[in-house]
């Protein structure tokens, strides 16, 4: 905190910005202002208009986590009698056999994150929701603890608790600046609604700035702060029906009785509203909404024009109109109220998930955007926590509005993806499909030489990523029958081929290129450069000049930020290997006063190979101007070289435990390395190898992959990354919380019993009946002739040898705590 009893503004007063005062003034601001350029407490944004569905149940563990403490947060309230939040649950049904598939699957993140759910046949359906024709269902997963939250109610009751808590509502005030100082936020400049032609703005003086003005917020990003902010608001069909005859009795302040019901496999969802049925629409094109297509504040406040609710589009509708009156008989003879429809605006993100946190380079600026009413007071109690302590308390990488990286972020691309993210919002998505949009973004320099292989591409921070080589569909697979490589479950032989087994056996056995150029790389320079990195990471970056070490990012609590590599160039130069933007974002907030150490994207720019597998110090050895025998370049070190004249930096490491080097250099000389590897690679075997055979290849050797196995939520212990922290006399950020950090769960290897069956992450792991964890990744290892699942589960199971299950798609696995790593325990492979 910049002060001990810093003066906030949240700009916007929706359920985000509401919760966000209601969060602050509960850990004892007073200083806490909203304002917001509408009336009380309908004031024009998304939250007016929201149906508040709260479907708890989520892929993603952090999003599900952050709805269900909106729901405890807001049960049982009321709002001058009327209620704020109702658990009426939710009701999924599938028509398709693919989205009962999906539903057990869903069933699967339900148990892994808490969430109460079973899956229930046609008949039950029906009686769950009376009117519901069973014979047009073939299932559903009812999940009795969702809720329906009445947006504008939730907004009232948090923000009148603000403010008898001392904050301060600040209606009809539009913002029409930000005052900075220094780099640090003073203020904001204010106008009253509606304004006089020639009024000066008034000035809130404020020391923390929080943009939660949802639908605003890319306006208010480019107009206030001059940058793009990865946000597209959407439009989306909200239909109802006439009051139906048979509900003519229903009250309307009871409104909804029965469960919201999602029908996905027709991108929909209806809910009963009195003596209305409401019918929400996610199957029409995507409808981006660009700012000038909002009205303004004065708009609206001198013509009612609602600027997040647009002209119903019934051409959008129809289909979706004819669905609801064939699952719903009761509305085949009802008419649609178009008089009553509209066409809702709400925000989406590239990748459909929030953006908050604080906004690089303007001190006291924060970020609470793109969020909806599901998680709204969950992400607040984020926000606020992040904001009162630096300590978010959960897993904010998915959250965290840096992870976009803004080599990527354009207007173009923010349209394509938020459109995508729109359209998958119902649908059936694979936790390995690639986007289809913005395809072919960024592509390393040998991307024409991995194309004429039969490259099979997966998308990643915009880079195109082999998965697989088609060219490699004659190589041996593995001997290991077990893993029944030509018999995978449809599911998770989706975006997977048994190629990758074969690219796999190959590193192992021979050798074989793999893509690093997406790695994300940072340069950091200049004279204070080592003494910088001596208190950013766990392990000491001071030692000779060529060597390389594996360290870790901590917050102030001790949590992992991110394991990263570090590579002494020079005596001030390093090359660090990152996980993402979050990371350089992190290493530049902390750099030091005066400006003499820089931090330097060199991803883009640069490309890079792993030349990994036994054969591999042949293959350079016949191209490299220095010797790369294992005396003369050791394992963890870096050179500076020449590769048959390619200027490369190598590094004697490898993230799949193979002997070999990861070979980087500038983009245009990325095509000659390629042929050269590839020329002198051919009489020892040598083979492209894609992302799968990467992906399993590092779970045999027990690499954890950061955001996905470890997060900030993880003290370094129980990740089983202690071996990386290695402080000694040094000041590092976050190793003083190490010592007081407890934790009662550990990450494990598990092997399933029967090497077959194919694991795809997030699946709860069980101890007899009760769900004691969750899995983070999960493969087979494909040398190994194993199933492998790293998970979370408590200490008391953590020891090899004990017995767990894990649950996939209903089915319960037998499982077993394994020592670690399956690969090369003794490092042999890497040290040789
Ligand atoms: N290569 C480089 N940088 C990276 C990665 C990479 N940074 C991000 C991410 N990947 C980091 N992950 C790992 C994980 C393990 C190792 C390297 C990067 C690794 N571990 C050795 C071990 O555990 O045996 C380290 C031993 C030691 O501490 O010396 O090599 O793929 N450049």
């Amino acid at each position: 905190m910049p002060y001990p009893q810093p003066r906030v503004v949240v700009i916007g007063l929706g359920v985000v910005g509401a919760a966000l005062a209601d969060e602050l003034t509960l850990r004892g601001l007073r200083r806490v202002t909203v304002v917001d350029q509408g009336p009380l407490y309908e004031t024009g944004g998304s939250s007016s208009h929201a149906p508040g569905f709260v479907f708890q149940t989520n892929g993603s563990r952090v999003m599900s986590l952050l709805a269900q403490r909106t729901l405890d947060k807001l049960d049982g309230l009321d709002v001058d009698g009327a209620w704020v939040s109702k658990r009426v649950g939710g009701l999924e049904i599938a028509r398709t056999p693919e989205r009962l598939r999906e539903l057990r699957r869903r069933l699967g993140f339900a148990t892994s994150w808490g969430v109460e759910a079973s899956l229930v046949g046609p008949d039950e359906c029906a009686a769950l929701w009376p009117g519901l024709d069973p014979d047009t269902v073939s299932g559903g997963l009812h999940t009795p603890t969702d809720a329906v939250v009445k947006g504008v109610r939730a907004v009232q009751w948090q923000a009148r608790r603000a403010e008898a808590a001392g904050a301060t509502i600040r209606p009809l005030t539009r913002v029409v600046g930000l005052r900075t100082q220094g780099g640090r936020v003073t203020g904001v400049e204010v106008l009253p609604v509606p304004a006089a032609p020639d009024a000066q703005p008034d000035v809130i003086g404020a020391d923390v700035v929080v943009s939660a003005a949802g639908l605003w917020g890319p306006g208010l990003a480019r107009d206030l702060l001059g940058f793009e902010l990865p946000m597209m608001p959407m439009a989306h069909g909200f239909g109802w029906s006439e009051p139906l005859a048979a509900r003519a009795s229903v009250d309307e302040a009871t409104e909804v009785v029965r469960p919201m019901l999602r029908h996905q496999d027709a991108g929909m969802y209806l809910r009963e509203w009195g003596s209305t049925i409401a019918i929400g629409a996610y199957d029409h094109r995507p409808l981006p909404v660009e700012d000038p297509q909002i009205a303004s504040a004065d708009e609206f406040a001198a013509t009612g024009v609602h600027p997040a609710m647009h002209p119903f589009t019934p051409e959008d509708y129809e289909p979706t109109w004819k669905e609801a009156q064939t699952i719903v008989p009761e509305l085949r003879d009802a008419r649609l109220d178009v008089g009553r429809s509209f066409n809702g605006i709400f925000s989406f993100t590239p990748d459909g998930g929030p953006m908050l946190g604080p906004v690089p380079g303007v001190e006291g600026l924060w970020l609470a955007q793109a969020v909806w009413v599901t998680q709204s007071a969950g992400m607040a109690q984020v926000v606020a926590d992040w904001l009162t302590t630096g300590d978010p308390g959960i897993d904010t990488h998915g959250l965290d509005f840096r992870r976009f990286d803004p080599a990527v972020v354009s207007h173009a691309h923010t349209v394509e993806r938020a459109s995508e993210a729109y359209d998958e919002v119902y649908d059936v998505v694979h936790p390995r499909a690639s986007t289809a949009r913005m395809r072919g973004l960024r592509t390393p320099p040998f991307h024409d030489r991995q194309r004429a292989l039969g490259a099979v591409l997966g998308e990643a921070s915009g880079w195109e990523r082999p998965l697989w080589f088609e060219a490699n569909a004659d190589l041996p697979l593995p001997d290991e029958p077990a893993l029944r490589l030509d018999d995978r479950d449809a599911w998770a032989a989706r975006h997977w081929s048994p190629i990758a087994a074969a690219e796999a056996r190959a590193t192992r056995e021979r050798v074989a290129l793999h893509d690093m150029s997406p790695l994300p790389r940072a340069r950091v320079s200049g004279p204070g450069a080592t003494a910088f990195l001596r208190r950013m990471l766990t392990s000491d970056v001071d030692r000779a000049v060529g060597q390389v070490v594996y360290g870790l990012l901590l917050d102030e609590s001790g949590g992992v930020l991110s394991d990263v590599t570090a590579a002494r160039l020079g005596p001030e130069e390093y090359q660090l290997g990152l996980n993402g933007p979050l990371d350089l974002d992190w290493l530049r907030a902390h750099l030091p006063e005066g400006g003499s150490v820089q931090v330097h994207d060199v991803t883009t720019g640069h490309c890079g190979l792993g030349l990994w597998g036994p054969r591999s110090r042949d293959v350079l050895a016949a191209l490299a101007d220095t010797d790369v025998s294992d005396a003369a370049f050791r394992y963890y070190t870096a050179q500076r070289l020449r590769v048959a004249g390619v200027p490369v930096l190598a590094m004697r490491l490898s993230y799949v435990g193979e002997l070999g080097w990861e070979l980087y250099t500038p983009a245009e000389f990325g095509g000659r390395l390629w042929d050269v590897l590839w020329e002198a690679g051919a009489e020892h075997g040598i083979v492209a190898a894609g992302r799968r055979a990467f992906e399993s290849l590092r779970l045999e050797k027990g690499y954890r992959l950061w955001g996905h196995d470890v997060t900030r939520e993880h003290g370094p212990d129980e990740a089983g990354l202690g071996f990386a922290v290695r402080i000694g006399a040094r000041d590092v950020v976050g190793a003083a919380a190490l010592a007081a950090r407890t934790s009662t769960q550990r990450l494990v290897c598990l092997t399933l019993d029967d090497p077959g069956t194919v694991l795809l992450g997030h699946e709860p792991v069980r101890s007899g009946d009760a769900v004691v964890g969750y899995v983070t990744s999960a493969d087979q290892g494909y040398t190994s002739g194993t199933s492998i699942a790293y998970a979370w589960v408590p200490s008391a199971l953590a020891t090899v040898g004990t017995a767990l299950d894990v649950e996939y798609l209903g089915v319960r696995h037998a499982a077993t705590v394994t020592a670690e790593p399956i690969v090369d325990p003794q490092m042999t492979r890497l040290r040789g």
